[in-house]
Formats: structure tokens, C-alpha cells, sequence
């Protein structure tokens, strides 16, 4: 039996303030390119609306990795190893994270970090019914900022991060070796077990992008629905339309809201101008194939210990490890 967790439910809380996401809004979008941080997505409906693209038939990134997960756990727990701490940086609903949990030989500890705290919270009650053995130490954060990694009581052989759903390909190039950086920090001596999404045929990439159903579309305007409730901004959402596509000279989708008239919006007391066909560029997602991202991985200090993928070779999962 695992020890008594009434009271270890603790949320170690280092969300940023509604100051933050109103700065980084109106900063993106005085800009002369106007763009919005894709982080913001994931309020509460924006993390709903991202599960429901998950379940697409065109967004194959999510049941392909968990093909993978399901393929090959055995092989990834083993490289792993037992007593682990396993970090996961921007957990959502943990659906993925439970396979590994299921697996892993006596884990120290779990870090679920998110930054929309009660998705995270529901996630972690969840979690700790499914596995009161587990020691569950649940962080909000924004996880590329500086935060400190809580320790659980067992004793721990490794951390080991968990990055899955290639949401390292939202990063540029310059801020996806940063915080390949971080991690190889907070994970001296263990490592990172990061899912990757592969360059392919750009129309299986435009179809991911633009769903028949409009999810996608749907999640990317969401993001002004938000900025509208909460920061008391008056953007019209049937003013702006989604667009998606894929830039094959700097291998990223690039996902736009176009204002599809000449317009004023007001954010709070500031008035921004939008002309017809300006775009607000709100995500990239990188594509990349195993060598670039092995290059990657060495420019921050990791080493390529394994690769998995699917027969297609659309995803991949790769575990790398540091010194
Ligand atoms: C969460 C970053 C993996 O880039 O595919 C899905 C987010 N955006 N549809 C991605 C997303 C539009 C997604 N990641």
C-alpha cells in the first residue's frame, strides 16, 4: 500500500498573472507583424477544443504516437528504468502519460506540468484515484519559465522528461534549443522522452491543418473569444478567418487569423487597426526529419539513445539522454 495522500494534493502554482498575458497580447499585436503567443490557447475551452482535433481523422499526429506508446512501452520503460521521476512538461489531460504510468517499474514520482490549472487539477484528481500509489506532485506553470521542479519522497534514480503531442514544433529554432537546454538541466543524468512529428507530404500536413469540420478553425479563433473575456477587448469573430498552411523553405505550418475587412479592435482602452487580408499569426509547428532533429538534440547537450515511429514514418517518439 502506498502511504496516506490526504493532503498531498498540493498545486505548486507559479501561473502567470492576467498582467502577463495582457502585455504579451497587446506587445504582439502593435507589432507591425502581428502575432499572439500559441500557449494562450489553452485556456479551459481551448484545451476542450484541442482534444476534439486530437480526435480527427486528418489530425494524425495524436492516435499516431499513441500507436507508438502502445507498440513499444515496454521497450521505452525499460530504458527508462525503475524509480524514475518523470516530468511532464505541459500535461493537459495526461492520456498518453498513462500508458507510461502503467508501465514504468515503481516510479519516484509524477510532475504534470500545465499552465491551465483546472484542467491540470481535474487531470490530477483523476490521477491520483487511478494510482494512489503514485506520488503526484502537480505544477502550474508556464513550463518554459523558470520554476522550481518539486521532489517527491521516494527516493529517485533519474528525471526523465516527458514532452509528447511534438509541441517542441511550436517552438523557432533559437527558443526550441533553449528549452531542450532547460531540460537537459533539470535532467543532468536522465532524459527526455519527446515526441517529434516528421516532415512528410504537404497534403497530409495541409488536411491536419484545415479539418473538414472546422475544429481547427474553430481552436485558432477561440484564442480572440478569450483575449474578448479577458482582457475586455471587442474583437468580432466572424471578422477574421482562419488560415493554415504549410511554408516548406522554414519546415513549419504556419496557422494565421486574416482580418477579412478593415477594422478597429480595442483591447481594454488601446485601439488596434486592422486592414483587409493583415494577418495575426497565432501558432508555427515545426516539422523535421530524424537527422535535423538529431542535430537538435546535440546542440543541447542530448544524445539520440532511441528512435521509434510509425510504418509511415508520419511521428515519431524518440528517447535522449544527457550526461
Ligand atoms: C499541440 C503543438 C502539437 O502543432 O499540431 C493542432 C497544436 N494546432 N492543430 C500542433 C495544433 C493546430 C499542435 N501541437
Amino acid at each position: 500500500m502506498g502511504r496516506e495522500k490526504k493532503h498531498s494534493l498540493q498545486l505548486y502554482d507559479f501561473a502567470p498573472e492576467r498582467n502577463t498575458f495582457r502585455e504579451e497580447v497587446l506587445q504582439g499585436l502593435q507589432d507591425s507583424r502581428k502575432e499572439l503567443p500559441s500557449k494562450y490557447f489553452y485556456d479551459d475551452v481551448g484545451s476542450q477544443l484541442f482534444e476534439q482535433i486530437c480526435e480527427l481523422d486528418e489530425y494524425y499526429l495524436t492516435r499516431t504516437e499513441l500507436r507508438i506508446m502502445q507498440e513499444q512501452i515496454h521497450n521505452m520503460v525499460s530504458l527508462l528504468g525503475p524509480n524514475c521521476l518523470l516530468i511532464e512538461y505541459g500535461s493537459g489531460s495526461s492520456t498518453k502519460t498513462c500508458k507510461l504510468l502503467d508501465a514504468l517499474q515503481s516510479p519516484a514520482g509524477y510532475v504534470p506540468i500545465d499552465i491551465a490549472k483546472e484542467q491540470l487539477m481535474r487531470s490530477v484528481t483523476a490521477l491520483t484515484t487511478a494510482y494512489p500509489a503514485l506520488d503526484v506532485l502537480p505544477v502550474c506553470a508556464d513550463y518554459t519559465s523558470d520554476f522550481a521542479i518539486p521532489s517527491p519522497t521516494k527516493p529517485v534514480s533519474r528525471r526523465v522528461a516527458y514532452f509528447p503531442g511534438s509541441t517542441i514544433g511550436n517552438f523557432d529554432r533559437e527558443p526550441a534549443l533553449r528549452f531542450l537546454q532547460q531540460i537537459a538541466k533539470v535532467c543532468e543524468g536522465g532524459g527526455l522522452l519527446i515526441g517529434v512529428d516528421l516532415k512528410k507530404d504537404f497534403n497530409i500536413l495541409h488536411r491536419a491543418y484545415n479539418d473538414s469540420q472546422g475544429v481547427t478553425a474553430q481552436f485558432n479563433l477561440h484564442l480572440l473569444m478569450r483575449i474578448n473575456q479577458e482582457l475586455d477587448a471587442n474583437f468580432q469573430l466572424d471578422q477574421f478567418g482562419h488560415y493554415a498552411f504549410y511554408n516548406p523553405g522554414q519546415s513549419r505550418i504556419e496557422m494565421h487569423l486574416v482580418s477579412l475587412t478593415n477594422q478597429k479592435v480595442r483591447i481594454g482602452d488601446v485601439e488596434i487597426s486592422f486592414k483587409l487580408g493583415e494577418s495575426i499569426w497565432t501558432e508555427s509547428s515545426y516539422k523535421y526529419t530524424l537527422d535535423e532533429f538529431a542535430h537538435l538534440a546535440a546542440a543541447a547537450g542530448f544524445r539520440v539513445e532511441r528512435v521509434w515511429t510509425d510504418a509511415q514514418q508520419l511521428f515519431s517518439i524518440q528517447y535522449l539522454t544527457i550526461d
